[in-house]
């Protein structure tokens, strides 16, 4: 039997992938087997991120485009399809974060976190699956967060469309699951990034993440890379809707 995590021959966009969270799981994608095309919308980052993960031996391609920007979207599919590339697997990973109390929070920065966390994987989803169904198969991985089911105070409209992503999830995995396109998310803990630099800065918060969190530590984003893979892979072929958490335990602990 041949072994059911491996991903060669199978092509992986990531959305969001030149640092962060969203390179970790290109790495660990690509260390699998598959075909990564990395996504951001600074031009030069991500060069750099597929620069680097070429000389590490990995299949890389970039394409880059702002997740929100829907015709940027549907162009870069075209592109794709104009290339002979199958996205076999999608992960919505690109988000951003804005902190400020909903009393002092402006509409169009609500509308920014929702567009670029939500209707983003929405769009790219839709237009991936669109591909996938045809073909009778495909993995979506969601990206989602400890605020898929539990809000904090600051962070509204992020809690907001991660609650959503969740949800989202759950109805591409009733729309798709019949198709052999299953639909998953990963929500992480609290990781050390570049998002989360100020949290992480801050002793408060730093001391309350780990009084809160069975680990006693901050994640890595590689500690992500393997959910990832499984998911993404023919070993989560009959895991359709579900999100799993990769938090220390947090979420399931007071
Ligand atoms: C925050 C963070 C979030 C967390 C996430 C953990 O402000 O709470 O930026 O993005 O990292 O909610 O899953």
């Amino acid at each position: 039997m041949s072994n059911p995590f491996d991903l060669t021959g199978r092509a992986a966009l990531v959305t969001g992938s030149s640092r962060g969270l969203g390179r970790a799981i290109a790495e660990g994608l690509a260390r699998a087997g598959a075909r990564v095309i990395l996504n951001g919308v600074n031009e030069m980052r991500l060069e750099e991120a597929a620069s680097q993960m070429l000389e590490a031996g990995h299949d890389v391609l970039t394409s880059q485009f702002d997740v929100t920007d829907e015709a940027a979207v549907i162009k870069a599919f075209e592109g794709f399809d104009a290339s002979g590339i199958a996205i076999d697997i999608l992960v919505n990973n690109a988000g951003m974060q804005f902190r400020k109390p909903m009393v002092d929070l402006a509409t169009a920065d609500w509308q920014r976190v929702i567009d670029t966390n939500l209707t983003s994987a929405f769009v790219i989803g839709r237009e991936a699956a669109r591909r996938m169904i045809p073909r009778g198969r495909g993995k979506v991985i969601n990206i989602g967060s400890l605020t898929s089911d539990l809000a904090r105070a600051t962070v509204a409209p992020y809690t907001v469309a991660k609650g959503g992503i969740k949800m989202l999830t759950k109805a591409m995995a009733a729309e798709w699951g019949e198709h052999g396109v299953q639909a998953n998310a990963i929500g992480p803990g609290y990781m050390v990034t570049d998002m989360n630099e100020a949290l992480i800065s801050n002793p408060q918060f730093d001391s309350w993440v780990k009084a809160r969190t069975p680990a006693r530590r901050w994640g890595k984003p590689e500690e992500l890379a393997g959910t990832a893979v499984y998911l993404a892979s023919s070993a989560a072929d009959y895991v359709n809707g579900q999100i799993i958490y990769v938090d220390g335990g947090m979420i399931s602990v007071l």
